[in-house]
């Protein structure tokens, strides 16, 4: 059993990312006070002897592992090589230090697109390895289920305490507005900005059109960021006999219930920024898994639940983009 003190050191390791910064972050406001990072400057953790000594100077009693090569649909097919070998690397090399180093306990953050692209919704942990996986993110899921698998196996083998959570698609203050390698939220967030900013003449014409990538048909299920740093909070919080009485391989999915189509994300995205012009599909792209809601039940059992609605995070996370827009205007 493996109870968290606020005097435990926690490593987060990826704490300059969207997920690592507001994991820090919520751990630190929930009073944990021992928190180390490193940036990828000072410490490539695709480098299993550097990795190692950072273990071995910090020691700390918690890893938290949210470091990743990480990008949407065109990003994860352009780079295949990156995606699974980096991700592999990174994962290996934090992994093996954790264990060799004594952490008490690690979290590995995996991601939905590891269940098979036709899984039947909602997707539980047990349909992993079930199917043939998405071809556009094939490299990706291919590292993270090794990932996961090595922290199973860590645990079957030496008794280490190593979970993995897999998070539905992430979105937040934070998350990567660049239009080739982003997901498609904060994509969309920009692109209905800029339409409205661009604004044709003529006193009664709408703003600029948005054109979305694909049919727009596919559905996804959007989870906050700072839901998921809760989750992991949680998830430290609580021993390990309570979580492998429900998840005996150390896997637990973190969504919020409920998906929608691109198009109703569209339509929300168009609402929240007050777009008001046409909305184009570029059909050259492509669409991806068409479904990938998440099943929950694990997570519900111990009582943890989501509780950023989409609105309420779209709504924050436009308000982050503003303002980070208007500051690299002002620079
Ligand atoms: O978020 P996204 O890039 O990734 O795309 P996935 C989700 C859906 O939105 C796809 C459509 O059907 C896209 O075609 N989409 C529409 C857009 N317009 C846009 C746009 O402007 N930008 C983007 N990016 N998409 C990723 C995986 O899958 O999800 C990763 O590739 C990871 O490995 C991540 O698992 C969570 O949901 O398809």
């Amino acid at each position: 059993m493996h109870l968290i003190d606020s005097n435990e050191k926690i490593y987060v390791a990826g704490h300059r990312g969207m997920v690592g910064q507001t994991i820090w972050q919520h751990l630190d406001d929930a009073g944990y006070e021992n928190l180390v990072g490193r940036t990828s400057d000072e410490l490539d953790l695709r480098d299993p002897h550097a990795t190692r000594e950072f273990f071995e100077e910090e020691q700390p009693d918690v890893a938290v592992l949210a470091a990743a090569r990480v990008g949407g649909i065109l990003a994860n097919d352009r780079y295949p090589a990156d995606f699974i070998g980096d991700n592999l690397a990174i994962q290996q090399s934090v992994i093996e230090a954790a264990h060799e180093t004594g952490v008490d306990r690690l979290i590995f953050l995996g991601s939905t697109c590891i269940y098979p692209k036709h899984a039947p919704q909602p997707m539980s942990e047990d349909s992993l390895l079930t199917g043939p996986l998405e071809p556009t993110n094939q490299w990706y899921a291919v590292a993270k289920i090794a990932g996961h698998k090595l922290c199973e196996a860590m645990h079957r083998q030496h008794g280490d305490d190593m979970l993995t959570l897999m998070p539905t698609n992430l979105y937040g203050p934070g998350d990567d507005f660049d239009l080739e390698t982003s997901h498609v939220l904060p994509a969309l967030l920009r692109k209905a900005h800029e339409a409205k900013s661009r604004k044709p003449s003529g006193r009664n014409s709408s703003d600029a059109p948005v054109t979305l990538w694909g049919s727009g048909e596919p559905k996804r299920e959007f989870l906050y960021v700072d839901d998921l740093a809760d989750a992991v909070r949680f998830i430290l919080e609580t021993p390990e006999e309570e979580l492998r009485d429900v998840a005996p391989d150390g896997m637990f999915n973190v969504g919020v219930g409920e998906d929608l189509s691109i198009n109703a994300l569209m339509a929300l995205i168009q609402d929240v920024v007050g777009h008001d012009g046409p909305v184009e599909h570029d059909r050259s792209k492509p669409d991806g898994t068409p479904r990938k809601l998440v099943d929950t039940s694990r997570l519900d059992t111990l009582g943890w639940q989501a509780d950023t609605g989409l609105r309420e995070g779209v709504e924050k996370t436009y308000e982050w983009f503003k303002q980070r827009v208007t500051s690299n205007v002002e620079r």
